[in-house]
Formats: C-alpha cells, sequence, structure tokens
C-alpha cells in the first residue's frame, strides 16, 4: 500500500503517523483513506454508501442532502454490559463500571482487531471535542472501517484537516473502531456490519484511548461522544479540576431581556434534547440552545462556570418528535441529516411514532420490511436516532461556538421518576445539590440495551459514563464548591417531568409547558423570594409557579408536590443501602446530607 507517502504529506505528527501505521498493521485493510473533512468527501462516502446499499437517499424535494438507514437488529443502542473501564487497579474504576486488567484486556482485543479490517477501507478521522482552536477543546484521532461512522463525525463533531491543525504537535486520544466484520476475497457486504459474537467498548483512563470492536450503532461507535467527551474527558476533568457531564446547556431569556444559562442532566431518553432546543409556551421567554447531551465545564479566574458544547451535532431520539413537541429539532434535521432505524415513507420521507396523530398508511419499517398501520410492531425502533448538524437548529445561542464557554447560573438534575420526587425542588445549598446528583434514579429506557422501564439508580446521569469511581465523581463536585465559594456557584435544581397520577398518566404536561419551571429556577437564581422549605428541599411557594392560560386540576398539582414522609423514609433506606457499595470512596459530604434529609424527614 502507497498510503505511506500521503501520511507524511497528511501530518508531520510523528507519534500520529507511528500510530496509523500501526494500526494499519493491525487491522490489515484492504485501502486506507485519511479524511480531510471536506463536504466533497463526505458526499463521496455517502453516495459510496447509497452504491452499497447502507443508505438510502431521501427525496430531494422533501429532505435534501439526507439519507435513511437501518441497523442490524442486533445493533441497535449502547451495549453497557460489554463496556469497561480498564484502569489499572480494579478500584478506580468503581463499583459500577465493568472492569478488566488492561493488560489482559489489550490482549483479547489485539487478537480480535488482527486482520478484522480485510476486505475493507480504514479511515483515519481526526477530529476536535469543542470549538476548533478553543483551550477547553481535546483532539481526538478515530480509525475505523466504517463509512457510516465517518459520515456520522462529519455532522458531530469538527473534523478532518481542520482538527489535524488544531492538534499542532499535542497529544491526541487514539480511538480504534471495527465493526469486526472481516471480508474475505469475493464475500458479498451486508448493508449494516456488525460483530454478532464480540462487542466490546473499552476504555483505557491511565493513556487516554479507546478500543471499540464489534458494534456499529451510536455511542458504541461514534467515538468523540460517550467515549471520549465523557469517559475519558470525565478522568481529564477529574484529574485537571473541570467537569465532563451528560449535560444539555441553554440560554433564557427574561421578557425583560435578561439572560442566564443552565445546564441540566437527564439520563439517556429523558428530556435532554427537548429541554435544549425548547419553544416556549410562557410569552416572551425565549430559550436558546448551547447543546442537547455534553457539557465540559470548568471555573474561569472570576468564579464563573463556564460551559462549551464539545459536540458539533445532534444525535436525537427521533420517536416522539414532532412539530408539536419539538419544532426547532424538526426544523434542524430538514436537511443533510442521516436517520437511523426510523421508518421509510412511500416518497422516500421519514417517519416514527409521535411525529404525526395518524402514520401514513403503508411504510418500510426500521426493519426494512413493509409495514402498516396495522401491524402490531411499531415502525420505527424506540432508540431510532436522527444525526444532524446543529447550526442547522434555528434556535442556536450565538454563543454556542464561543471558546470560552457560557457562564452558568444554574445546574438541574432529572429523571424519570413515576412518583416520590416533585416537579421542581432547589437545594438548601451545593453539597445538598450535589447529594441530589448523586441520588438520581430514573427509570430504563431504549437508549441502551436492556430492561426498559425498570427504575435504577443513575447518579447525575453519569451511570453510563464516568470514566472512573463513582465515588470519587462525588469527591470531585463536593471539591469544586469547596474551592469556588461566593454568589458565582450556581444554584442545583431537581426536576420531574414524568411523574404520574393514579390513572397512570403523566401529570404535567412537559415539553415547550416546561418554560414554566424555567422561569421560577429563572427567578430563583435572581433571589427571588418564591420558595417554601420541605425537608426534601425548597419547593415553589403557592402560586409562585406561572400557570397562566394552563388547564391543570388542583389535585394535579397537588400531587406534583407532594412529599409524602414515609415514602421519602423509604428512599432514604433505599439511597443508604446503594451508597454503602461505594464503600471508603463514599465522601462522608454524601454520608452527612443523607443523614441530615433522614433528621428533616423525622
Ligand atoms: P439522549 O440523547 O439519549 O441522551 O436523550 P435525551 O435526554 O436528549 O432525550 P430526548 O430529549 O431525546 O427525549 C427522549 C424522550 O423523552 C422522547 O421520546 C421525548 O418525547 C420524551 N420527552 C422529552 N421531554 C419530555 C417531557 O417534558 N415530558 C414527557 N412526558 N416526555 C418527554
Ligand atoms: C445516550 O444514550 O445518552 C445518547 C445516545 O446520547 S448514544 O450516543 O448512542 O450514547
Ligand atoms: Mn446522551
Amino acid at each position: 500500500m502507497r498510503f505511506n507517502e500521503d501520511l507524511i504529506k497528511w501530518t508531520k505528527h510523528s507519534s500520529l503517523i507511528h500510530w496509523i501505521q500501526e494500526m494499519v498493521k493491525l487491522c490489515r485493510p484492504d485501502q486506507v483513506h485519511l479524511c480531510d473533512g471536506s463536504q466533497e468527501e463526505h458526499e463521496s462516502v455517502c453516495a459510496q454508501m447509497v452504491r452499497s446499499g447502507t443508505f438510502i437517499p431521501l427525496n430531494e424535494q422533501k429532505r435534501p442532502g439526507s439519507f435513511w438507514c437501518h441497523s442490524d437488529p442486533n445493533d441497535v443502542a449502547r451495549v453497557e454490559d460489554a463496556t469497561f473501564i480498564c484502569s489499572k487497579r480494579k478500584e478506580d474504576a468503581g463499583p459500577t463500571n465493568n472492569w478488566k486488567d488492561p493488560e489482559e484486556m489489550k490482549k483479547m482485543l489485539l487478537g480480535l482487531f488482527s486482520g478484522c479490517m480485510r476486505g475493507r477501507t480504514l479511515y483515519v478521522i481526526p477530529f476536535s471535542m469543542g470549538p476548533l482552536g478553543s483551550p477547553s477543546s481535546r483532539i481526538g484521532v478515530q480509525v475505523t472501517d466504517s463509512p457510516y461512522v465517518v459520515a456520522s463525525m462529519y455532522i458531530m463533531t469538527r473534523m478532518g484537516r481542520s482538527a489535524l491543525k488544531a492538534l499542532g504537535e499535542e497529544n491526541f486520544v487514539p480511538c480504534l473502531h471495527s465493526v469486526g466484520v472481516p471480508l474475505e476475497p469475493g464475500q458479498k457486504d451486508v448493508s449494516w456490519p456488525c460483530s454478532s459474537t464480540h462487542k466490546y467498548i473499552v476504555h483505557f483512563p491511565e493513556e487516554r484511548s479507546i478500543m471499540s470492536y464489534g458494534s456499529g450503532y451510536g455511542g458504541n461507535a461514534l467515538l468523540g461522544k460517550k467515549c471520549l467527551a465523557l469517559r475519558i474527558a470525565s478522568v481529564i476533568g477529574r484529574d485537571e479540576g473541570w467537569l465532563a457531564e451528560h449535560m444539555l446547556i441553554l440560554g433564557l431569556t427574561s421578557p425583560q431581556g435578561e439572560k442566564k444559562y443552565f445546564a441540566a442532566a437527564f439520563p439517556s431518553a429523558c428530556g435532554k434534547t427537548n429541554l435544549a432546543m425548547l419553544k416556549s409556551e410562557l410569552p416572551g421567554w425565549k430559550f436558546e440552545c448551547v447543546g442537547d447531551d455534553i457539557a465540559w465545564m470548568r471555573f474561569d479566574q472570576d468564579g464563573s462556570l463556564r460551559a462549551i458544547n464539545p459536540e458539533a451535532g445532534f444525535f436525537g431520539v427521533a420517536p416522539g418528535t414532532s412539530f408539536k413537541s419539538n419544532p426547532n429539532a424538526m426544523l434542524a434535521i430538514a436537511k443533510n441529516s442521516i436517520f437511523t432505524n426510523v421508518a421509510l415513507t412511500l416518497d422516500h420521507d421519514v417517519w416514527w411514532e409521535g411525529m404525526t396523530d395518524t402514520p401514513p398508511a403503508q411504510l418500510t419499517s426500521w426493519l426494512g420490511k413493509p409495514w402498516t398501520p396495522n401491524d402490531q410492531t411499531k415502525a420505527a425502533h424506540p432508540n431510532a436516532r436522527f444525526t444532524a448538524p446543529a447550526k442547522q437548529c434555528p434556535v442556536m445561542d450565538p454563543a454556542w461556538e464561543d471558546p470560552k464557554g457560557v457562564p452558568i447560573s444554574g445546574l438541574i438534575f432529572g429523571g424519570r421518576r413515576s412518583s416520590v420526587t416533585p416537579l421542581v425542588c432547589e437545594s438548601f445549598n451545593w453539597e445538598h445539590g450535589v447529594f441530589l446528583g448523586a441520588s438520581l434514579s430514573s427509570e430504563i429506557t431504549a437508549a441502551a440495551a436492556g430492561e426498559i422501564g425498570k427504575q435504577r439508580h443513575d447518579p447525575f446521569a453519569m451511570l453510563p459514563f464516568c470514566g472512573y469511581n463513582m465515588g470519587d465523581y462525588f469527591a470531585h463536585w463536593l471539591e469544586l464548591g469547596k474551592k469556588h465559594p461566593g454568589p458565582k456557584l450556581p444554584k442545583i435544581f431537581y426536576v420531574n417531568w414524568f411523574r404520574k397520577g393514579t390513572d397512570g398518566k403523566f401529570l404535567w404536561p412537559g415539553f415547550g409547558e416546561n418554560a414554566r419551571v424555567l422561569k421560577w429556577i429563572f427567578e430563583r437564581v435572581k433571589g427571588q423570594d418564591n420558595a417554601d422549605v420541605t425537608p426534601i428541599g425548597l419547593i415553589p411557594k403557592k402560586d409562585a409557579l406561572d400557570f397562566s392560560g394552563l388547564k391543570l386540576s388542583q389535585e394535579a398539582l397537588q400531587e406534583l408536590f407532594d412529599v409524602k414522609p414515609e415514602e421519602w423514609r423509604k428512599e432514604v433506606e433505599d439511597l443508604r443501602k446503594y451508597f454503602s457499595i461505594f464503600k471508603d470512596r463514599l465522601p462522608s459530604g454524601i454520608t452527612d446530607q443523607l443523614s441530615q434529609l433522614e433528621s428533616r424527614l423525622k
């Protein structure tokens, strides 16, 4: 292969050159493609996937520059059971992560990767997480045999030559990825290659590298996202004194023109994208989007917590997205987007459950089969996703690519809880807020393979994404609050859009109506005296939440804010049991908060 000549023209970074040569030797592809990140390259990669049958182009009149594809039915979500944090010591991965000795894991993986790209092209993708040239950004280089990943990384990151330039002589995060399906001579490829036997999503936090094998889907395969920007970045953040979080970032402007920024952590498929680009049902309140999934935050010299969105696109849950629930997402995906595991209409547009009240009469389902509304199955997979450039969202914040980031006034945690936790509450202080984050639990959604609907603890919405011991992670949060006390330290809130009434229906209309809750949060951050003290935190005073024009029964309102001491005492017992898994890594700040909550409930 004559790629070596191209390689030295492409970069002068000697350890990068060396690493790529090693990966080529290991994976033995037929070809090597060094990505330049141009639009022409993107178009040619997409055109090649159309020819190979992976992509179906969508109707140019309805959705220009866009493609439909469906995955293998065994490759539809993140695989948490197959996700590993391979720190040298098991205790450093902690009780919430899968762990294996890094040397053993590497040995096993090198076996799998050996010759795994035979018959395929190895693509090299340099990418920047964060705006190009921001001191907060990080550069990764992904080697992959999946053109779907190349096309997706073009949308989700700043990739190609510009990222190489930003890298300069610095260190990069090596990200090795293969779908794990070598092709023998003459063997015909399938439209979504993935390994049916081996899937491994592996992180080496000490050497800050990633190896992912066997899956081509989302967070398993687009290694800049969960692997680098959360698992590896959380480790870097711990060491350097900043935070990598599973959070949206939004700007909120009041009718008086005052603006504040908030970041919010909800578990996967629990409402980040929807809140990040919310169309307010409250007149005069304007929401603008900085990011919908990941926030990197650090305190500046003035003591403000500043956040950047490391991503350049959205990989959002399609089902439930409509012009009613999230018009700004619908506008963002009007063109230049990839749709995976949604349904395809007869005229080559897309559809999913919740997009319209009645489905089209005939569709191709996410399985690639004919589908009619009489079918008992869903036309789109519940974790079907769109991949769209952030800049196409009409409500992107003017500062969304500001290398300095935006100043955060409030942090919000939330999960799917059908009972117990109220619509909104505010923590008494930073330590109590960290405790609220640590206490987060939520129902499992289709974003990960597993038991959907089951309640589980998901501290800070980071259970699947924290690259080190979660007990140390709690301590890191507590520590940052101690180091940066004062009026600029963000206030911390907890919300629950998903509480259900005795009829089993959501009590709260959600979506655009969530603006009412954010308005109260905005006022609290400004210091308005409109909260009542309860044992679990501060909740809105009677009439402090703006319900104007909203039809909500007195009973529903009552239930949304009901704090039942007996339920909360059970919650305390459950949390005590849960926190005990962290043993000596659980900071005393968390135990103290739990005891204080217990005594307030007496
Ligand atoms: P990830 O991309 O997996 O991290 O998820 P996310 O947190 O961005 O979730 P997203 O906003 O895509 O929401 C996922 C699901 O929750 C969709 O089916 C939405 O329709 C639903 N949802 C979002 N906001 C609300 C809300 O306020 N109320 C209710 N009832 N459902 C909501
Ligand atoms: C999530 O699961 O939280 C996602 C989707 O945002 S994925 O990128 O597949 O992890
Ligand atoms: Mn996510």
